[in-house]
């Protein structure tokens, strides 16, 4: 059956789902004359219930129509960087970009091509990971080394893949641990506070005062990057006083015993010596956590650390002995409704897969088994490691990189060493909205249809609501989706003798999506109807755990395969490792990644709308630590840290949300009106500042974008100027 395009464009108010970011909030788009003139919440949506932000809203519109998007393929026709472009048309654009990429091929074989995306959350994320691998590479880079890495290989170390599957509206207490709900995701935040009213006990675990703190009855304040002792601690008072589930224990967990005598160490007045949290606060979150049913709810605070996979394994642990596994309350297994795929375990599945012996030679695979190459989460490279393949040849040379959806000149740690492996690049494309800083450095920039244009369907993160978003209008000008880029280049590569195997057998949006629904019994015509299709959970209580001993591994021995510790442990911050002399140097501790409502990362930033509700990039900083460096509220700073790159530009906020000596950013900053190719990415953006080499997770290969030394001083009055 020939299905037919969706871009069947006509007026009125549809339901969609806003894809602008990984919440999935039911979104009612608004269509008069061919444009969208209003995306509003759906109150009716069972995932979102009616929650929705600024982004959503302004953000969508503002990227589809706004004067900076680019709506045709563009050539590079000065030198790198030099900001000079020609128009294209796309059959220029897809020759040029299949003759280069053969090109490198032949000359250094395919490992040298590389993607660049965020991950397989979005379905750009999977095809283009299933580019690369037609064109015979596994090699393509995701953001989850500085987001979500640690928690996932946890999850897949301790077999407790319960991301998403916090039930909130059910639990009596609620463990908040390195989450900003109030900013990160407004669904979850509305289930909180839901909670709250319902009488559920809240108990946070974060270092700043954040929203979340007002509803908590207890809020813990540890030390940037020592969570780990918390919850080692928790544990301990947990089976001392017998307060863990033993049946669930004994039938679904491994390693009991092991885990016992390592955590009978960490008792709370230990915990305090390392964390600096009082120990009846911490025995006070484990009697309230232990008095069930309860949920954890958790997030990048504690992710993106050098020794976030052990912090993750430590809170992992404390919810598997709670027994707070698969039932009402606490925190359940996702598991996609039958018949249905998600992009991950398209990703998996041995037919789209290269042979072994290529996916065991994906950049980082050697040193981090769990997370690069065929073992790994999302089979994706070590980031850090294919910037020094581009500038190094070792352990073999990458030469062309394709990047969507991405901004990786900003977004990445060491913006001045991407930016050179991005100009040291024999090829380099981008598939973008805007001329982002990376995009700048691009040979070949690519006009990417919007979350307005494109048509997804997937999985909200609950897991039982199956979401579609609405191709709501045709896409501006010549701009075309990840998919139709990919095929189109597939057929080229193949008319070349570049392809190793199509991976990408759709020929449209449609019919990759066609595909995942399968045999789900869901239709796209349902779908497009209803804006999403709500699926019941299927119980995962009594399903054996993704583990070899099908239970959770308290003990993993997948990690004691890899060589690591295989019991959760508390690992001391980088920072407590330097010298005496660096820290008295470095006096301070930077936190970056506060999450801001009027943007997405990097996103946005030429929106007025999102500019007068943050104009700057803010360094919030505790009054005592203000008055020490005699900086004043509003004034401009520089932040650096040992080993880094250099120093970035940020504004000073007085507040004392964060506490004494300890600092905090947010990421993302650039300025599309300052000068190219930068756009001041090496100025306001924290990762100028910051290293992407130095600790890495033995697990994950995560670097510390957190909890790192730092000082700050005045900026000389020539670089304080916005
Ligand atoms: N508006 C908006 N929403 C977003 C995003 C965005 O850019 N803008 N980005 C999305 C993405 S990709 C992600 S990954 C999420 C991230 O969102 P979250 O998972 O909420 O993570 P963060 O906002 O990075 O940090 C959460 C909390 O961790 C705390 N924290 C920092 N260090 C530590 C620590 O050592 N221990 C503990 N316990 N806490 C610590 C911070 O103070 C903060 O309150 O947000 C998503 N939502
Ligand atoms: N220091 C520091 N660095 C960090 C973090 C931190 O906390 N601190 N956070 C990290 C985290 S958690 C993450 S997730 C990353 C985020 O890093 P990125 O994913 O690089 O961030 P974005 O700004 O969301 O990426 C934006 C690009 O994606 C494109 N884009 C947006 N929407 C779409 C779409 O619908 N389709 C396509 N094809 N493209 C689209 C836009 O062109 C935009 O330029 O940053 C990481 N970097
Ligand atoms: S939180 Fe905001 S940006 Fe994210 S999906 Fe919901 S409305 Fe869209
Ligand atoms: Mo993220």
């Amino acid at each position: 059956m020939d299905l037919v395009p969706s871009n069947n464009v006509t007026d009125g108010v549809f339901p969609s789902t806003c894809w602008e970011c990984s919440v999935c909030c039911g979104s009612l788009v608004t269509v008069a004359d061919g444009h969208v003139t209003n995306v509003a919440p759906n109150p009716q949506h069972p995932h979102s219930k009616g929650a929705f932000c600024v982004k959503g809203i302004r953000g969508a519109p503002g990227l589809t129509y706004g004067p900076s998007r680019i709506t045709q393929p563009r050539r590079r026709c000065g030198p790198r960087g030099s900001g000079q472009w020609q128009e294209i048309s796309w059959d220029e654009a897809l020759d040029e970009m299949a003759n280069r990429l053969a090109e490198v091929r032949q000359q250094y074989g395919p490992l040298a091509i590389t993607g660049a995306v965020s991950g397989a959350f979005f379905s750009r994320g999977l095809v283009v990971a299933l580019l690369m691998r037609s064109l015979g590479s596994p090699n393509w880079m995701i953001n989850q080394d500085l987001c979500g890495g640690c928690r996932a290989v946890s999850a897949r170390a301790t077999g407790l893949n319960i991301g998403g599957g916090e039930d909130v509206a059910n639990a009596r207490t609620i463990l908040i641990v390195g989450r900003n709900s109030y900013a990160a995701d407004p669904v979850q935040w509305a289930a909180i506070k839901q909670a709250k009213e319902r009488g559920a006990r809240i108990v946070v675990v974060d270092p700043k005062r954040i929203p979340a703190c007002d509803l908590a009855d207890l809020w813990l304040r540890p030390r940037p990057g020592a969570d780990a002792a918390v919850a080692l601690a928790m544990m301990q008072v947990m089976i001392a006083r017998g307060l863990y589930d033993r049946a669930f224990v004994e039938r679904w967990c491994h390693g009991f015993g092991e885990l016992k005598e390592r955590v009978a160490a960490y008792t709370p007045a230990l915990a305090t010596q390392l964390t600096g949290v009082p120990a009846d606060a911490i025995t006070a979150a484990a009697l309230l956590y232990a008095d069930g049913p309860s949920t954890f709810v958790s997030g990048h605070g504690i992710d993106a650390f050098s020794a976030g996979v052990q912090t993750y394994r430590a809170f992992h642990c404390l919810v598997a002995i709670s027994g707070n596994v698969d039932r009402a309350g606490g925190n359940r297994r996702i598991r996609p409704p039958r018949g249905f795929s998600t992009y991950l375990e398209v990703l998996h599945r041995p037919e789209f897969r290269l042979p072994r012996d290529v996916e065991e030679q994906t950049v980082g695979a050697a040193q981090f088994p769990l997370w690069a190459g065929p073992k790994g989460w999302q089979t994706a490279c070590h980031n850090p490691s294919v910037i020094s393949a581009i500038l190094t040849g070792k352990p073999y040379p990458v030469r062309a990189l394709y990047v969507s959806g991405v901004n990786i000149a900003v977004t990445y740690p060491d913006t001045a060493r991407t930016q050179e492996a991005l100009r040291a690049l024999d090829f380099l494309a981008v598939a973008t909205h805007d001329m982002t800083p990376t995009a700048e450095l691009a040979d070949l920039v690519l006009p990417k249809t919007t979350a307005l244009e494109e048509e997804e369907v997937s999985l909200a993160p609950g897991g039982s609501t199956v979401l579609y978003t609405r191709p709501a209008v045709p896409p501006r000008g010549a701009a075309r989706c990840d998919l139709d880029i990919a095929v189109a280049l597939i057929e080229r590569l193949t008319q070349r003798g570049a392809l190793t195997k199509n991976f990408l057998p759709w020929r449209n949006q449609r019919a990759f999506n066609a595909f995942i629904l399968g045999d789900s019994g869901i239709s796209l015509e349902e779908l497009q109807r209803t804006g999403y299709v709500q699926v019941p959970s299927r119980p995962s209580a009594d399903v054996p755990f993704a583990t070899r001993s099908g239970k959770i591994e308290l003990f993993s021995e997948t990690l004691r395969e890899a060589g690591a510790d295989p019991l959760p442990a508390y690992v001391p911050p980088a920072r407590e490792t330097q010298s005496a002399a660096v820290r008295s140097d470095y006096p301070l501790v930077l936190l970056t990644g506060d999450r801001e409502k009027s943007y997405h990362h990097s996103r946005f930033r030429d929106q007025p709308w999102a500019a007068k509700v943050s104009p700057d990039p803010i360094l919030l900083i505790h009054p005592d630590t203000a008055r020490s460096l005699s900086v004043d509220d509003g004034a401009w700073v520089t932040v650096d840290v040992p080993g880094g790159p250099g120093a970035c530009r940020l504004r000073a906020k007085i507040s004392d949300r964060t506490p004494p000596g300890v600092v905090s950013t947010g990421m993302g900053w650039w300025r599309p009106q300052s000068a190219a190719p930068d756009h001041g990415a090496r100025d306001i953006n924290i990762n100028a500042a910051l290293p992407y080499e130095g600790r890495w997770d033995p697990a994950s290969g995560s670097v510390d974008t957190r909890g790192l030394l730092c000082r700050v001083r005045a900026a000389a009055p020539t670089e304080a100027h916005a």
